[in-house]
């Protein structure tokens, strides 16, 4: 039981989290069906696997990638590769209906001709978490990136451009999309240990895609 609990939902909010931050509540909802078709076709060529940090730590959360380029982790760094170590094969192709939600999103946002050419896709089940982190490892970042959260909600955290600055916590439910941007790119956030529940869709999980233009 939580402060939403019978809230019904209307019409879709926008809300800017800061400068450059905004969340499109329920912006990708009427493409769930599409989406979720979608990330199992991605997901049999190339499965969910928990990276591992530079620093030898086995990741919560479990990713995969699609597009030209998928962001991978492991003992020697964080990078942008177009060969998926696992299968030792491109990335399967980034979907037409994700590249599309993406511009669509991006644009609503205020950053219009958004092209991202990599997809990474994260699923959390019940406590997974990700720590406090930036997104630095793009090489433009006056490219925004856009983020799908789908089944299960999740509590995101949102700071600074400093580690230690306050971080404010938005709850993320299925359809929502945030666009990243501009003076809030290098701002530092991070997912709360996703709690326990069973998305009508999804089942126990919460997959989250964010779109990139890496290069
Ligand atoms: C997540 N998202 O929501 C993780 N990064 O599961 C991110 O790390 C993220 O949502 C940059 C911009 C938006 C994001
Ligand atoms: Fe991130």
């Amino acid at each position: 039981m939580d402060l939403f609990d019978g809230i019904v939902e209307s019409e879709p909010r926008n809300i800017q989290l800061a400068p450059g931050a905004m969340l499109l509540s329920g912006f990708a909802r009427p493409f769930e069906v599409p989406l979720i078709e979608a990330v199992h076709t991605i997901v049999a060529r190339a499965p969910f696997r928990h990276l591992v940090t530079p620093g030898g730590h086995r990741m919560s959360v479990a990713m995969t990638n699609s597009g030209a380029v998928g962001w991978i982790s492991d003992r020697t760094g964080y990078r942008y590769d177009a060969i998926d170590p696992h299968s030792g094969q491109p990335w399967p192709p980034m979907p037409a209906v994700f590249a599309e939600i993406a511009a669509q999103a991006a644009a609503k946002a205020g950053f219009a001709d958004f092209h991202p050419e990599a997809c990474l896709i994260n699923r959390y089940e019940p406590g997974a978490k990700l720590s406090l982190h930036q997104d630095k490892d793009e090489l433009d970042f006056r490219q925004p990136i856009v983020s799908v959260s789908l089944g299960l909600p999740a509590t995101f955290l949102f700071g600074g451009l400093n580690r230690t600055d306050r971080t404010a916590r938005y709850r993320l439910t299925h359809g929502d999309v945030v666009v990243w941007g501009g003076p809030a790119r290098l701002a530092y956030h991070g997912v709360m240990p996703l709690p326990d529940g069973e998305h009508p869709l999804l089942g126990r999980q919460r997959i989250n895609l964010t779109f990139r233009k890496t290069r």
